[in-house]
């Protein structure tokens, strides 16, 4: 039996990574963080009690800043394949904590390589970095595909970087089976509450339903290549796969602004929209809107405003992928569109706000995070 250790086990894509990977047959091991809540809900519903036999799903703590930690888990482990998905993702927040970031995104990944390297599992561990678009940046080249040259925008992206050169160079010294997956943006129902299609899915959901009165946005039009994360993690153990290990973007190949997926999201709630409104001026109007889906919203309200403190210092305004090594070499292509996870989203996002209006009318009042 095969066995995988996933850092990031605990996030969107780990927790559709550690599913597929149980699906296949394997061994999964996933690096949970300490929290003083719990912080497994992506992964409750494939936990299996340890008590019971041929368990295959296993849970440690630690952290991507502990090196003796991580040494002392590959070392129990031995897997035979290594997913590095830990991160602090969030490119906002990377400009309000850029050495934690830093620690995390790009030391991280060199105590992995380092410890695969010290405790001589070279030639057995095969390892994945998750890359991201966010190394082309300020974009040199249209569309972006494994040879166009980076240009990071953020501490995140920085950081992405030193973690992309460090598994080329530990590939090309030690031989080590690593790569990088440029993946480009990819969205599910499990994508954190803070980026910017879930923020929308969930913060017009609420909006129906009369659990929020407004949804506050940044650059909306910022342009993105977004894809769901199902089709994504897929490739990522395709890519281990392989005789040799290779670099590839993973993309969809199609872009979207973020002021369409407003659009989009309010369509599946049932409301017309109207912008109107320059920059910071710029609002999104109900026009017409059937009360059965949306019962707490009517012709007239304000649903969108901007605030400028979800601006960034500097923003990736567009971002668009070319997947086509992916496809030629892997026969990789992504089978769910944009449009797809939207609805995917907003109907799961409106379950939940139903839910809690529901317990709202009979009095038992839940808060709602307006966190953005
Ligand atoms: P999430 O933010 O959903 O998940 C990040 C995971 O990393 C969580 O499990 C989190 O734990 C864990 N983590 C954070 N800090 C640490 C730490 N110090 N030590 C150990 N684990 C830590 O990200 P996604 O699932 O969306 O993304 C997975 C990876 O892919 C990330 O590296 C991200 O940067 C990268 N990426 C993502 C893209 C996307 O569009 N989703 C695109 C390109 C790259 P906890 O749950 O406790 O917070
Ligand atoms: P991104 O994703 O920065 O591309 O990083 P995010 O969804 O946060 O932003 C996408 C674009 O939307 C604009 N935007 C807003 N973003 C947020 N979060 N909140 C807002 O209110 C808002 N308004 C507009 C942003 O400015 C940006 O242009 C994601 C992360 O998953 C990274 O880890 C990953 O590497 C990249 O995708 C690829």
């Amino acid at each position: 039996m095969k066995k995988a250790l996933i850092t990031g086990i605990t996030g969107q894509d780990g927790s559709y990574l550690a599913e597929f990977l149980l699906e296949k047959g394997y061994e999964v091991h996933g690096i949970k963080r300490r929290a003083s809540l719990f912080n497994t809900q992506r992964v409750d519903h494939i936990y299996q009690d340890p008590h019971v036999e041929h368990q295959r799903l296993k849970l440690h703590y630690g952290d991507l800043t502990d090196t003796s930690n991580l040494t002392r888990l590959l070392a129990d482990i031995e897997p035979d394949e290594v997913y590095n998905l830990g991160a602090q993702s969030h490119v906002a927040v990377s400009f309000e904590a850029p050495e934690y970031t830093a620690d995390v995104d790009a030391m991280g990944t060199l105590r992995l390589l380092e410890a695969i390297r010290f405790l001589g599992l070279e030639r057995k561990a095969r390892f994945y970095q998750a890359s991201t678009s966010e190394l082309y940046g300020l974009v040199q080249e249209t569309p972006q595909r494994e040879t166009t040259p980076f240009y990071p925008r953020s501490p995140y992206a920085v950081a992405k970087l030193y973690a992309y050169w460090i598994t080329v160079n530990y590939r090309e010294s030690y031989g080590i089976y690593a790569c990088n997956g440029i993946l480009f943006n990819h969205e599910s129902p499990r994508r954190g509450e803070t980026f910017v299609t879930r923020k929308i899915t969930r913060g017009l959901a609420n909006i129906a339903m009369g659990l929020e009165p407004c949804l506050y946005m940044g650059n909306i039009d910022a342009l993105r290549d977004w894809g769901h994360a199902k089709d994504y993690v897929r490739m990522q153990w395709m890519m281990l796969q392989q005789d040799e290990a290779e670099d590839f973007v993973i993309a969809t190949g199609k872009q979207y602004s973020v002021r369409e997926f407003i659009r989009w999201t309010a369509a599946e709630l049932s409301m017309e929209l109207e912008f109107s409104g320059e920059g910071v001026e710029e609002r999104a109007t109900v026009v017409k809107v059937d009360n059965n889906m949306a019962p707490a919203v009517k012709p007239g309200d304000v649903v969108m405003r901007i605030d400028p403190r979800y601006f960034r210092p500097a923003e990736v305004e567009t971002l668009l992928g070319a997947p086509e090594k992916a496809r030629e070499k892997l026969g990789w292509v992504p089978e769910i569109t944009a449009q797809e996870m939207c609805t995917e989203m907003v109907s799961e996002d409106l379950k939940s706000a139903r839910r809690t209006a529901l317990l709202k009318a009979h009095g038992l009042e839940l808060p709602v995070s307006l966190e953005g």
